[in-house]
């Protein structure tokens, strides 16, 4: 916490206006006050960013190839606490402080879930008080701006450094790091010793640019180091002695300069489809390798003992994009430490735990041998050397070699990089409950026998203060009115909420305040796309990443349904309904975007139907990200989370609606189950195959897709609809689409989850005429989200992972 008087930070806002730009504030466009006024936060930080201390406690480094932070100013405010006198001063200097809210870039460094909890888990590490910090790249361009052009998805490139630079980054040249790509490794012998010798590599320098986490009014501020690739500068400190040796041509140069500099050039934009390819590697190996020495280098500035690192560090690897850390930590160990085998092995693996995010099996990753063992020769040996050893382990205790084939780490000519993690840990986690008994009993089945201690679950949870505090100011008003302040810290208390359930003042309070947030999003869309919504009508949302398995389908198969309802009897007493939907498609995965084609030209029917009468409206709103989140969840009333039973491994905007108020209409996947254990089925609208279901057809077969089509004539004529014209503008998407359900047997049984999923939402719409009701179970769903702040979740691993063990973990134990 720190204070500011106003008149203080007036003084401070025009000397550094006048130092930066020399300029008077009059003068000076929006994007200079921002840039001043987050110079003089960064200013009022730095004693503390500064005093962050290594020595006395552990520390816990995350590794995420994906942080989806979204705008800081308005959290860095919240948690500095500082935001009301900052705000007064600038209104005196002529300044609005919304409008530099709004007009700060919104970094998109990941593409959904993983990269957003990533971010979450940020700002609660520092909240909570724990030195963590976090490891990524310092993309130039992040996730493509998403537009759509006669109902279709175009990507834009997301050029978000167009001033230069971020502007809550530090760039540090004097602590660049070289990573070697390439060239020949041998052994050599010195001084009665054998060294190993890295030659011809080809030398990348590692930029650090650090922003700082600052925490919820406490004493912490953490940092997110992020790298950029550059090629090594002149000044640059360590030595390329080894390195290939340029001749010195024009050509060559550039080449090389492309070469380093491609490496952080752009985020790949794929969330669930791993495609193999040599520069992702070369991202994976640069930020790992990167970080591995940063830490390396710190841990003996402080003069800290090698043999006890797993005491002092701990390295968690968010999926396995950074799984290189476990061979890079070991070449460290082995190759500058001079450590045997066994030592560094058992440091390794005391340090480093692993959370699985996904059990589909295409987003495995899984690398060539023949693409590692060129461009990572050292790390190859490394793998290959851990592979060794864990079959021979595998073979001492089993003799069932189908079993050791799926456990091995390389395997047909590939390294599979789940395996190595899992061999080279101490922790795995999923994600949620139901996520982490799939991986158990399922997917990672032959690894849990063999290790069952090392597997754990950490449900995922949410920032709350970003998502609730920060995103509703109005909601979070009224719950301090009613139980005061303490929920800020303590997201438990919220639980005292439910002691107003039949309090119909505070129902109403609760019914307008969604109200009011349904204006601002209906004033959005006005601007945006000119379509009229209204407020009154139910704002039905379903907002994530485009796939097949989240079942944005499902969801335009019932709103088709309704649409043909209310031709066929246009007097029909239905609840007026805005269906929005937001979500960006990898641009490699044609599916996905030809159901964006088909929910736009679907949209434009409905929307332009004077038939229709403003029952239905449909909103596809463009490019969502962190930014239209926080105005979006806010105003949702209901919030879809259909994906296929067992596909999605938690969901993280399920609780995010909850903790805003909205009713969950959800399958009994991911952490959907946990809302489901809160609350019960009462104050939730539940449907679909159950997981043990969905287990049985994938396993025994059984579901036709073709069959339920021929029996069920309301399914047929919507699926029809797709081919036959009745969606004007609709070309070969629709018959994309119609292949998937029918020719390709409906892989995501969104069929036949149709009728009970129509079911459930015919059961929502009668609720929804009961407004105390309605609002009751919204306010119970407030009331029970207490335990999806991410600070639970944070503070879980810290106690089960990082510090179990440790004196720290006291602090953590009290939950
Ligand atoms: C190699 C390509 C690739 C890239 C990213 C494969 C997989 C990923 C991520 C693991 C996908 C992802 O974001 N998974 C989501 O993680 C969230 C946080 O745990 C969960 O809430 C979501 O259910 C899960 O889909």
């Amino acid at each position: 916490m720190i204070t500011i008087s106003k008149r203080k930070f007036k003084q401070y806002f025009e000397s550094k206006m006048y130092s930066l730009y020399a300029q008077p504030i009059n003068e000076a466009s929006n994007e200079q006050h921002l840039n001043v006024l987050a110079s003089v936060l960064k200013d009022l930080i730095a004693k503390k960013w500064v005093d962050t201390k290594i020595d006395t406690e552990k520390e816990v480094y995350y590794f995420s190839i994906e942080f989806l932070l979204g705008r800081q100013l308005k959290s860095n405010l919240l948690n500095l606490g500082v935001e009301n006198s900052i705000r007064e001063g600038l209104k005196e200097l002529g300044i609005n402080l919304d409008d530099l809210i709004q007009s700060e870039v919104d970094p998109a460094l990941g593409n959904g879930g993983l990269g957003r909890l990533a971010a979450c888990f940020l700002d609660s590490m520092a909240s909570v008080g724990m030195s963590g910090h976090g490891y990524g790249i310092r993309y130039k361009y992040g996730l493509f701006k998403q537009k759509f052009v006669n109902g279709c998805q175009v990507e834009v490139p997301d050029n978000w450094l167009t001033q230069g630079n971020y502007l809550w980054e530090v760039v540090r040249p004097n602590k660049a790091i070289l990573v070697k790509f390439e060239g020949d490794v041998y052994l050599e012998e010195h001084d009665g010793n054998l060294k190993v010798i890295h030659k011809n590599y080809i030398p990348v320098m590692a930029m650090p640019y650090d922003i700082p986490i600052i925490g919820y009014r406490n004493n912490s501020v953490n940092t997110l180091r992020l790298w950029k690739s550059e090629i090594p500068r002149r000044d640059f400190g360590q030595t390329t002695a080894n390195a290939k040796n340029y001749s010195g041509s024009y050509e060559e140069a550039l080449n090389y300069k492309y070469y380093t500099e491609e490496i952080s050039q752009v985020l790949y934009p794929n969330d669930s489809n791993y495609a193999g390819r040599l520069l992702r590697l070369k991202q994976e190996y640069f930020f790992v390798s990167a970080g591995i020495q940063d830490i390396y280098r710190k841990y003996k500035k402080h003069k800290l003992n090698i043999h006890e690192l797993h005491k002092k560090v701990a390295i968690h690897i968010n999926d396995t994009h950074p799984a290189l850390c476990v061979p890079e930590l070991m070449r460290i160990l082995l190759d500058i430490e001079g450590l045997s085998w066994d030592e560094a092995w058992n440091i390794t693996i005391n340090t480093i735990s692993y959370t699985n995010h996904t059990i589909m099996a295409e987003a495995m990753e899984k690398w060539p041998v023949e693409m590692m063992k060129k461009l990572l020769p050292r790390i190859y040996m490394i793998v290959e050397e851990i592979n060794k050893r864990y079959l021979s382990y595998l073979n001492s205790k089993y003799s069932d070699q189908n079993k050791i084939r799926r456990m091995s780490i390389i395997n047909n000519g590939n390294i599979n990089m789940a395996n190595l993690c899992i061999a080279s840990s101490y922790s795995v986690n999923g994600v949620a409950k139901l996520h982490t008994t799939l991986l158990e009993k399922e997917v990672l089945k032959d690894f849990y026998d063999d290790t069952p201690y090392k597997f754990n679950n950490k449900t995922n949870g949410i920032a709350h203060r970003r998502w609730l505090m920060s995103a509703n100011p109005e909601l979070s008003g009224l719950i301090t009115n009613l139980i005061g302040e303490e929920w800020k810290t303590d997201t438990f208390k919220l639980k005292e909420l439910e002691n107003y359930k039949n309090d119909n003042h505070v129902l109403d309070r609760l019914d307008e305040i969604k109200y009011n947030n349904k204006v601002l999003l209906s004033n959005y869309i006005m601007d945006k796309y000119d379509i009229d919504v209204d407020p009154n009508s139910i704002f039905d949302v379903q907002v994530k990443r485009l796939h097949a398995y989240k079942r944005q389908l499902l969801n335009l198969i019932n709103i088709m349904t309704l649409y043909h309802k209310i031709l066929d009897n246009p007097d029909m007493d239905i609840e007026p309904r805005t269906f929005i939907f937001g979500a960006k498609a990898a641009p490699g995965y044609y599916l996905a975007k030809c159901i964006i084609k088909v929910i736009n030209s679907v949209a434009d029917l409905i929307n332009n139907d004077p038939r229709v009468r403003g029952k239905l409206k449909v909103v596809f709103i463009e490019n969502y990200g962190v930014s239209l989140a926080e105005l979006i969840i806010p105003a949702a009333n209901v919030s879809e989370q259909i994906s296929t039973t067992t596909k999605e491994a938690s969901g993280t905007s399920n609780m995010k609606f909850m903790m805003n108020g909205a009713i969950t209409m959800a399958t009994l996947d991911g952490a959907n189950v946990e809302i489901h254990e809160l609350i019960g089925k009462e104050n939730m609208f539940l449907f679909g195959l159950t997981a043990e279901e969905v287990l049985n057809y994938n396993k025994n077969g059984g579901y036709s897709s073709i069959d339920l089509y021929h029996t069920d004539l309301g399914l047929k004529q919507v699926v029809d609809d797709l081919i036959n014209g009745f969606i004007p503008n609709l070309g070969k998407e629709g018959r994309e689409v119609y292949d998937s359900l029918i020719t390709y047997n409906d892989e995501y049984f969104v069929l036949r989850d149709a009728k009970d999923y129509e079911r459930a939402q015919r059961e929502l719409s009668e609720l929804y005429k009961k407004k105390y009701d309605w609002n009751r179970m919204s306010l119970i769903n407030i009331a029970n989200s207490g335990v999806f702040s991410s600070d639970r979740t944070i503070k879980e691993y810290g106690r089960d992972i990082w510090f179990r063990g440790c004196e720290i973990n006291e602090e953590f134990n009290k939950l």
